[in-house]
């Protein structure tokens, strides 16, 4: 993950496996030793993205079988690489389809359905079947990357800083109050239907899910993803792949339906004055801290965390598998058309989206403190962040008396 070169090494991994392959698995490289890590942590992220009114069959019974291969002893990290299998329990009815195995198929997919990536893969690619490319441009790798953010959440607990997510949109219905949840309404949050923190707003979406599974259609819409307790200058203004909006951005598209990002207002930005637009910046007293007043900015000036919460709203496109079939496509060997269509398939992922977009703002910021505080244990990674906070502290009762 990340920048190639040497931006990259930091912290990155690296997952392999098909939607209905034998497993996914996930190596995570870059994590100090010492970090307290357990199979039930994963297990539980893992639930975390199956959660979702309007997700398919599949979910009910794929569950993910979780499996840590390395890098783990005793419940802690050894600072090796650590690899997570995750088991497809669908594996068996799909054992021939997808075997490894020198053979072919029963059956050649040579419809491509679009929004996806059979077309442009199939072309790239020189395949004559499109589940060549379906099986690995499939959502379901994302309970890889899931599974290697419960390791960036797990360090990034460790140094104050939690990650969560809540859906703002869904189809036509938007939760406009601006109310957002934090660490401790996360529960809350995964308890609702479509994990959304408004009740009300909550009930006008399982209608819109509801109506648009009633013919046959799928929807979009949109998750705000909360960083608190980041600290001020994580990324940097030098260079620009090392600035942290242009990182999280990078992230976060590259999640499978994800057409949109904006930090803090985002586009919204753009139609208002300068004098509405940015964030004032305050001294608290109190604490010897600065901070912003408002989110405009997402708490990322310059490529640089502030230290005030982060905000980023990330917009899924609905789903471009439907139970209907409405979308026009082309069989590549009798170039006849024909239509796309799909008898099992989700009526919106946005739920699970904003799981798996935590995962990724989650894995950038650790990737960027251990940038900033990297050490080969845990313990040197909190005593680096630590002596960093303490410099940034001024006194407290010496309002303008301190020299440089
Ligand atoms: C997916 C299509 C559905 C989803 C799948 C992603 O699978 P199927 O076509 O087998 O019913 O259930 O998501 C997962 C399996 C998962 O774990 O998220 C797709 O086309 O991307």
């Amino acid at each position: 993950m990340g920048p190639p070169g040497r931006l990259g090494l930091v912290l990155r991994f690296l997952t392999a496996g098909e939607s209905h392959g034998q497993a996914l698995v996930v190596i995570v490289e870059g994590l100090p030793a010492g970090l307290p890590l357990s199979e039930e942590d994963v297990q539980g992220e893992l639930a975390r993205r199956r959660l979702g009114y309007g997700r398919g069959p599949r979910m009910r019974f794929e569950k993910d079988e979780v499996t840590l291969l390395g890098g783990i002893r005793h419940g802690r990290t050894l600072g090796s690489p650590v690899a997570i299998l995750i088991a497809n329990t669908e594996w068996p009815k799909w054992s021939e389809e997808m075997s490894p195995a020198p053979g072919a198929p029963s059956r050649v997919l040579t419809q491509p359905r679009p929004g996806h990536a059979d077309l442009a893969g199939m072309q790239k690619y020189g395949f004559d079947d499109a589940r060549d490319v379906l099986e690995r441009a499939s959502a379901r790798e994302t309970a890889a990357r899931v599974a290697a953010g419960t390791c960036a959440k797990a360090l990034l607990a460790r140094l104050g800083v939690d990650v969560l997510s809540h859906v703002v949109a869904l189809g036509a219905v938007e939760a406009r109050s601006g109310a957002r949840p934090e660490p401790q309404d996360l529960a809350r949050v995964d308890a609702s239907q479509l994990r959304c923190f408004d009740p009300e707003v909550e009930e006008a979406m399982v209608d819109e899910v509801k109506a648009a599974a009633k013919v046959g259609d799928s929807l979009g819409g949109e998750a705000e993803i909360l960083a608190y307790g980041v600290p001020v200058g994580l990324g940097s203004h030098v260079h620009w792949d090392r600035k942290l909006d242009g990182l999280l951005a990078q992230a976060l598209m590259s999640i499978q339906a994800v057409k949109s990002v904006g930090l803090g207002d985002g586009a919204d930005l753009a139609g208002r004055r300068g004098s509405e637009a940015h964030d004032a910046i305050a001294w608290d007293a109190d604490t010897g801290t600065y901070r912003r007043e408002t989110t405009r900015a997402g708490g990322i000036e310059g490529g640089m965390s502030t230290g005030d919460l982060l905000v980023a709203r990330v917009a899924m496109k609905p789903l471009a598998t439907l139970n209907r079939p409405v979308l026009k496509t082309v069989d590549v060997v009798s170039k006849e058309e024909t239509v796309s269509f799909k008898e099992r398939t989700d009526v919106t992922a946005v739920p699970a989206m904003g799981v798996v977009a935590e995962t990724m703002v989650a894995l950038t910021l650790a990737r960027e403190a251990l940038r900033k505080f990297g050490g080969d244990s845990l313990t040197e990674v909190v005593r680096n962040r630590d002596s960093y906070v303490a410099t940034l502290r001024e006194p407290v009762t010496e309002v303008g008396a301190r020299d440089g």
